[in-house]
């Protein structure tokens, strides 16, 4: 039944670290976080294979790491000496025959005698690793009991051979079970507890291995111990396990000790230690991913802030598209409303003029109308209409230039008011961007006004002529006549007023359109501005997301 409950256990815990690893995967791809890489190399070997437990031997150089796991085993598998010595990780597990396998960098590798692995892993023969070893891995028959484990020896720390801390240092992420030897005539260094910090990170599993007891009397081993718990209590606020070891005296004791408290326990509980180090270790990485999310996540709010405050130093209260849309539109209306008034003034110069010469002219033209009423009517209202279109497509095409004063007008407000806007935001995006731009060419153009198509207007409120068999002309062309002439002055006052009309129209259409002109070049301008002052969106929701979708993996994990 537990069995059961274990294997159950053990493909949740396999199956939600696989996706997490990937989830991991893809976003430390997507924000270049490449410290986490051995850590997730780690985890993907675990997952991969089912290895047995790393229980590495880890600590400074000449703690007696190599002398330990030769005299446990019983045999003087791996090189010792009183200078560093490791230079390479070294495997060993339980194998059915005595084997050792040196695996190279490159991929290779070579099976040789078991007599021989000092060639590869020591500092004498193999000096900082010339021959490019990766690891050696030894299997041996007596090794039986400690089946599921695989004892590792590491180089040593802080010697002058740098290769060798870099090579257990890189090592770290893939420890199973930490074994820290601690050498008894150098009693817990800062060294140490920097290096069971770093642990930490890689594996809830962590004993102190205390070696080189012989050294010490009981009572300095107790004192020494005691000096272990009160050092790593105060300075990492735990209590780790503490073993003890001498090669040379009570060896026997002490492997016992190790063996039934630690090694046993671990081999006979493999798979649910295997699982613990594997959930240990997940979430290790997922809280680094965090850690790096959120330094990700407070770079892009601040930029987004940045953003935002050059945005609002940009488009202050003066760089404003709605206060200069206003402006320019209140342009347009004030010249819009005097086009009219402007034409008419200048076009009553032509009132008195035009009446003198057009009743003139009628008069003459009368004298040689000698028809009826009817008829007369007629003839007259040719005649207006001839002369009177004649005489405004003449003002019209001699004086039109006259009537552009409220478009002239309109059209220099505008290309001031532009032309200072677009100084305050120059000066903005100087002053907060340190670029000047390009000179603008907001120059706006004046459409031209058409001509107005020019016809004159009927002038009768009542038509006499309807009733003209009725009148006798000979007494009464006179008044006819005179009231021919009278309707002059009203018929140019009427026309005069219906070009000026007409005029308004074409002008204040043109003005219209040079105000939307105006317009679109300050809107154009502001929008291309915002789309770069927005175009580097921050990740701020992204990395939000992503945050959200760790916490709940690492949830997972830990339910
Ligand atoms: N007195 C005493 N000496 C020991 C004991 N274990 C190891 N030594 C000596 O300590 C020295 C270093 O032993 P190594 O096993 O090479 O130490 P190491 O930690 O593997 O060294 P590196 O591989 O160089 O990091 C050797 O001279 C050993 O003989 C012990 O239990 N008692
Ligand atoms: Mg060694």
């Amino acid at each position: 039944m537990s069995d059961i409950i274990n294997n159950g256990s053990k493909a949740r815990i396999q199956d939600v670290s696989q996706r997490l690893l990937k989830d991991v995967l893809d976003l430390c791809a997507r924000f270049s976080i490449l410290s986490l890489n051995r850590q997730i190399e780690a985890c993907e070997k675990l997952l991969i294979q089912s290895q047995p437990i790393d229980v590495a031997i880890l600590g400074q150089f000449k703690a007696g790491k190599s002398s330990f796991i030769n005299s446990l085993i019983g045999k003087s598998v791996l090189p010792v000496g009183v200078i560093p010595v490791t230079t390479v990780i070294t495997r060993l597990q339980y194998g059915e025959k005595e084997q050792a396998v040196v695996r190279y960098f490159d991929g290779n590798t070579s099976e040789i005698a078991i007599n021989d692995i000092e060639a590869f892993t020591s500092e004498a023969e193999n000096p900082s690793n010339k021959k490019n070893v990766e690891v050696v891995d030894i299997e041996l028959p007596s090794l039986r009991d400690y089946a599921g484990l695989r004892l590792v020896d590491t180089p040593g720390l802080g010697s002058v051979f740098k290769y060798h801390v870099e090579t257990s240092e890189n090592w770290l992420p893939q420890v199973g079970t930490a074994l820290l030897a601690i050498s008894s005539d150098r009693p817990l260094s800062e060294n140490d507890v920097q290096l069971i910090r770093e642990l930490t990170r890689h594996t809830p599993n962590i004993v102190l291995l205390l070696t080189k007891t012989d050294l010490l009397s009981p009572e300095q081993q107790n004192e020494v111990i005691e000096f272990f718990e009160r050092t790593i209590q105060r300075e990492l606020n735990r209590r780790l396990p503490i073993y003890v070891y001498s090669t040379l005296v009570n060896t026997e004791q002490y492997k016992d000790r190790l063996e039934t408290g630690l090694l046993s326990m671990l081999s006979l509980n493999r798979d649910f230690e295997f699982r613990k180090i594997l959930q240990y270790k997940m979430q290790s990485l997922i809280r680094g991913c965090l850690g790096y999310l959120d330094i990700a996540l407070k770079t892009s709010v601040q930029a987004d802030l940045d953003r935002e405050n050059l945005h609002k130093q940009i488009f202050d209260e003066k760089v404003n598209f709605d206060l200069i849309r206003e402006e320019l539109t209140i342009i347009a209306r004030e010249n819009q409303r005097q086009t009219r008034t402007l034409i008419m003034n200048y076009l009553d110069n032509f009132q008195k003029p035009l009446r003198r010469k057009l009743s003139l002219d009628l008069e003459k033209e009368l004298f040689m109308w000698k028809v009826n009423l009817w008829k007369l009517t007629r003839r007259y209202e040719e005649w207006l209409a001839d002369r009177m279109t004649e005489e405004m497509r003449h003002i019209s095409k001699i004086e039109h230039r006259h009537f552009y004063g409220t478009l002239n007008k309109a059209h220099a407000s505008l290309s001031r008011s532009i032309e200072s806007f677009r100084n305050l935001l120059d000066k903005n995006i100087e002053k907060v961007l340190g670029v000047r731009l390009a000179p603008a060419d907001w120059k706006i153009e004046v459409s031209e006004p058409d001509h107005p198509d020019i016809k004159t207007i009927r002038s009768f409120d009542f038509h006499f002529d309807l009733i003209w068999f009725l009148i006798p002309m000979i007494i009464f062309r006179g008044l006819f006549e005179k009231h021919f002439i009278s309707e002059i002055p009203h018929e140019v006052e009427a026309n005069l007023s219906r070009l000026a009309a007409q005029w308004e129209d074409r002008i204040n259409r043109a003005i219209e359109e040079m105000r939307k002109q105006a317009i679109n070049y300050v809107k154009e301008e502001l929008s291309t501005i915002d789309a770069l002052l927005s175009k580097t969106h921050g990740q701020t929701d992204e990395i939000n997301e992503t945050i959200k979708k760790l916490q709940g993996g690492l949830q997972r994990l830990i339910a």
